[in-house]
């Protein structure tokens, strides 16, 4: 479900003081009853709502992820400043995948998503009101083959992005899964649409557990986690995703005229470097130690029979 326009309006004048239900009934040119009914479906959304006989007040104002809060908080030059914000929805990604028109930087965020998607037809599980579920719409006129080199930019960029908040230290599992504590807190899904040999449009599809319970993770084959969880402090979202914004688009700017190494700084924060891993894709599988990133991304395995790089598949830490 979308919030319209007029729950927008709503909930800005009750960011900004109590606000009497007849005062919001004549700005919005609706009925005080239809007030009361918004108010009641925007608390079960999840927004703190006070009501009492003088008026309404949204508790909690500068952490909600509505436009007219982000807006006032983002520092960017073109990431986010079309910002499309759902309630709910199947997946940003797929939203983002529906609709070629949307601008280079489109945001496309949802409070929950029911179908939220992993790689390879996976899921990802998004605990409403508690994480960030978005996607980045990106049109980088880039050459396919920089593809890998190129999805590195976003782990980095949240990674970077998040380094201010936490004490625990943040790593990047090949692809562009974050990690601490050996436990994965984010993932990334990329999207791209090809024409000839340029990456035309890509669609970054980014998941982080922000203030998620240890319950919103049960049933998960992969040890996961939240930064609340590991931090053991609330987060506010809207304050994250500014920031991840920012970094995102900094970063971004920066590989695209080649003023970062990006591949090196992944390098140095590459999860389980030296350990013996195994990593699966479709039908092969490969166990050996992980060295680290090549030049074009790949990742540098040293196996019995020799070094082997690999340019996809899932990575698992070798127990026995
Ligand atoms: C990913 O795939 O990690 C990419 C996730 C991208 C999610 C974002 S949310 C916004 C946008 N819209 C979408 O529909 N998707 C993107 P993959 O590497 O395939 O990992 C998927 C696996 O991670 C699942 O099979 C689970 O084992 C695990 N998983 C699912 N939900 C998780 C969660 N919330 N936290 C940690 N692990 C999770």
């Amino acid at each position: 479900m979308k919030i319209n326009k007029i729950d927008e309006k709503l909930l800005d004048y009750i960011s900004q003081e109590k606000t009497s239900g007849e005062f919001l009934a004549k700005e919005l040119g609706i009925s005080r009853t239809a007030v009361w009914k918004r108010i009641n479906k925007l608390k079960k959304y999840g927004y703190e709502i006070e009501s009492s006989k003088s008026g309404y007040k949204l508790l909690k104002p500068d952490e909600s992820l509505l436009p007219n809060n982000l807006k006032k908080i983002l520092k960017t030059r073109f990431i986010g400043k079309e910002y499309i914000y759902f309630q709910e929805i199947d997946s940003t990604n797929n939203y983002a995948k529906n609709h070629p028109e949307l601008k280079h930087g489109t945001v496309v965020l949802a409070e929950n998503q029911i179908a939220g998607k992993g790689r390879k037809g996976r899921k990802w599980v998004s605990a409403p009101q508690k994480g960030l579920y978005f996607s980045i719409v990106l049109h980088p006129q880039i050459d396919v083959s920089q593809i890998l080199k190129f999805s590195l930019t976003f782990p980095y960029a949240v990674k970077l992005a998040l380094d201010k908040y936490v004490k625990n230290d943040i790593y990047i599992k090949f692809p562009n899964d974050l990690y601490m504590n050996n436990k994965k807190f984010a993932g990334i899904l990329l999207e791209s649409e090809i024409e000839g040999d340029q990456l035309t449009r890509v669609i970054v599809g980014i998941g982080i557990n922000v203030n998620n319970d240890p319950e919103d993770f049960e049933g998960l084959e992969v040890p996961a986690t939240s930064l609340k969880i590991e931090e053991g402090k609330t987060f506010n979202r809207a304050k994250t995703l500014a920031d991840i914004l920012k970094y995102v688009e900094d970063i971004y700017l920066q590989c695209l005229e080649g003023h970062m190494d990006i591949i090196s700084k992944v390098n140095e924060i590459l999860l389980w470097k030296g350990k013996t891993v195994k990593v699966k894709d479709n039908n092969s599988e490969l166990t050996g130690i992980l060295i680290g990133l090549d030049q074009s991304a790949g990742l540098r395995i040293m196996t019995e029979d020799g070094e082997k790089v690999i340019y996809s598949g899932d990575l698992t830490l070798r127990t026995n």
